[in-house]
């Protein structure tokens, strides 16, 4: 398999994770890309032009994190990251959908403060993606306070790198403020051997 991959998306990170822990990372060939290049290739391999895209060793070419780690969960015979039915695997799949969205508010939050020229920066949509995470990160301290996140799942893994991407991008703001729970599961989380191998680095 080859993974188009860039060492800061959240969204490789996840995937990267994802392989570690089914066991599948030696068999992926990672090939960097910045997609912000506009000489890169990346369209041949993905229409949408984002990391991670996935080719397939029958070279299917898989684009979207969700789909590449469904594909990943499937090729392994140890425990799935995605229950196979039930109110589990609703939840874990909402779960991951959620930190997915901090993910997705995050980039597009450091798009318009990096990518857009400031005179046409739109303060009211860097506001309103701000609002999505805050909101998000008090659903996961409840669900951390509970003791809901102690599976190791698509769910644990997908917030365990939107937390991490939070610290990268946005290490001034404390999500840890007044998310105890939170911020103690994610310590824990982050010792983990698949995120110590995949800490983002500026390329
Ligand atoms: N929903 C996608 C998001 C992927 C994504 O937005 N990747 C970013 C890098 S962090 C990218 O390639 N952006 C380039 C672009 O939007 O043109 C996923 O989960 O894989």
């Amino acid at each position: 398999m080859k993974l188009r991959y860039a060492p800061t998306s959240p969204f490789v990170r996840k995937v990267m994770v994802t392989a570690i822990e089914c066991g599948l990372d030696a068999k992926i060939r990672k090939v960097p890309t910045n997609v912000w290049d506009p000489h890169s290739d990346i369209t041949d391999d993905n229409p949408l032009g984002k990391v991670p895209a996935l080719i397939t060793d029958d070279g299917q070419t898989l684009c979207d994190s969700p789909t590449i780690c469904a594909y990943l969960d499937a090729q392994h015979d140890g425990p799935k990251l995605v229950p196979a039915g039930g109110a589990a695997r609703w939840r874990v799949l909402n779960l991951a959908a959620l930190a997915q969205g901090i993910m997705d508010a995050a980039v597009l939050r450091l798009t318009e403060i990096r990518a857009r020229p400031s005179e046409l920066r739109w303060d009211g949509w860097i506001e309103r993606q701000k609002g999505k995470i805050t909101r998000a990160l008090d659903v996961l301290e409840r669900e951390a306070s509970e003791g809901g996140l102690e599976e190791l799942d698509l769910a644990t893994i997908t917030i365990g790198c939107a937390l991490s991407y939070l610290d990268f991008r946005f290490g001034d703001e404390d999500w840890r403020q007044g998310r105890a729970a939170l911020a103690a599961w994610h310590a824990a989380f982050a010792t983990r051997p698949s995120m110590q191998a995949t800490v983002p680095r500026e390329p």
